[in-house]
């Protein structure tokens, strides 16, 4: 269903507008066929959203007719200036890539930025200073994912009395998702004192991650409250440590997590997670058209941010039928 739109008015406005130039097509190996050609570094396959949205770059490349090359850097930041290396050497016509964290970018940002590649950054930022080291960044506001949850919470908490406990599973660390969604809820959350974050750590942005810290989390923590994951992944891996210390999750512990992907709505429709910040994987086809404008040598926004909702129980069950990923 195309219920999603995309986009600040000015990125729609731009990205809609007409190519008035054919570029400089002479750059790339694949220019022989007439094609564009990609290289995309991703993270990994973490988690849910992950594979959403490697899927939607996928599909989106063979749609827009543009040749992708695509690497998998396992979480690694190595692997990912490995692959973006490589893209250089091939004369690759655009460079994307999902940064796996914020920082330590610039040295490989720099040999693209010689090489007269340009780069989109897709998903996460980086947090170099040097803005002229990438053409746009392509993405969610996390910090807002971080507030809307937090606002939620103190809401659903306002008539409680005393000290409500809270435990925070954080993405990966140094990673942009992980820094700014804890900032928007620690922000949001500082407005009603009881609100208490008595132990924050990464799970990784795994399920795996998530069952192992939150086990820690149980053993050290005799009252917790509730559970604010990084991501869907996390809270469905802290989900069967909670039941095997013999809690209710969604009851004795309230669950919020960031993502909606379909394992985590069903979740939220199931009572299991109590509200969910989405977060939009599906950043292909907006990734394809602007590699083709760079490529161009047009101007596009420094900035394009995906709209997003959020979910209570009663619009999980709602949405969840019409849910693609
Ligand atoms: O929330 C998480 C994934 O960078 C927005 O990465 C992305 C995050 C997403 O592993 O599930």
């Amino acid at each position: 269903m195309p219920r999603r739109t995309f986009g600040v008015v000015a990125a729609a406005v731009l990205l809609a507008g007409s190519v008035t130039a054919c570029g400089n097509s002479d750059t790339g190996e694949g220019a022989g066929d007439g094609k564009l050609v990609l290289g995309f570094s991703q993270v990994g396959a973490e988690s849910g959203w992950r594979t959403a949205n490697t899927n939607s770059i996928k599909e989106a490349a063979v749609e827009a007719g543009v040749e992708l090359k695509f690497d998998d850097a396992q979480q690694k930041q190595e692997n990912q200036i490995k692959a973006i290396r490589n893209y250089i050497q091939q004369k690759v016509d655009v460079i994307a890539f999902s940064p796996v964290v914020e920082s330590g970018w610039d040295t490989v940002l720099k040999e693209a930025k010689d090489a007269g590649i340009p780069v989109i950054l897709t998903d996460r930022a980086v947090d170099s200073a040097d803005k002229s080291l990438y053409k746009t960044f392509l993405g969610s506001d996390f910090v807002k994912e971080g507030r809307l949850s937090g606002e939620w919470l103190i809401e659903n908490k306002k008539d409680a009395t005393g000290d409500v406990n809270i435990v925070e599973l954080q993405g990966t660390t140094g990673s942009a998702p992980a820094n700014d969604r804890k900032k928007g809820f620690a922000e949001a959350i500082a407005a009603d004192p009881k609100l208490k974050v008595i132990a924050s750590q990464s799970g990784d942005f795994t399920r795996a991650g998530g069952k192992q810290v939150m086990e820690q989390f149980l053993k050290a923590h005799s009252k917790i409250d509730v559970l604010f994951a990084h991501n869907d992944d996390m809270g469905l891996g802290a989900l069967e440590a909670i039941t095997a210390a013999g809690k209710v999750p969604g009851q004795d512990i309230t669950i919020i997590t960031i993502d909606a992907v379909k394992d985590g709505m069903q979740a939220l429709a199931d009572g299991k997670f109590n509200f969910i910040a989405e977060c939009s994987p599906l950043l292909g086809p907006q990734l394809m058209e602007l590699a083709k404008k760079v490529h161009a040598g047009e101007e596009v926004p420094a900035r394009i941010e995906t709209e997003e909702t959020t979910f209570t129980q009663e619009q999980a069950k709602e949405a969840l039928p019409n849910r693609k990923y």
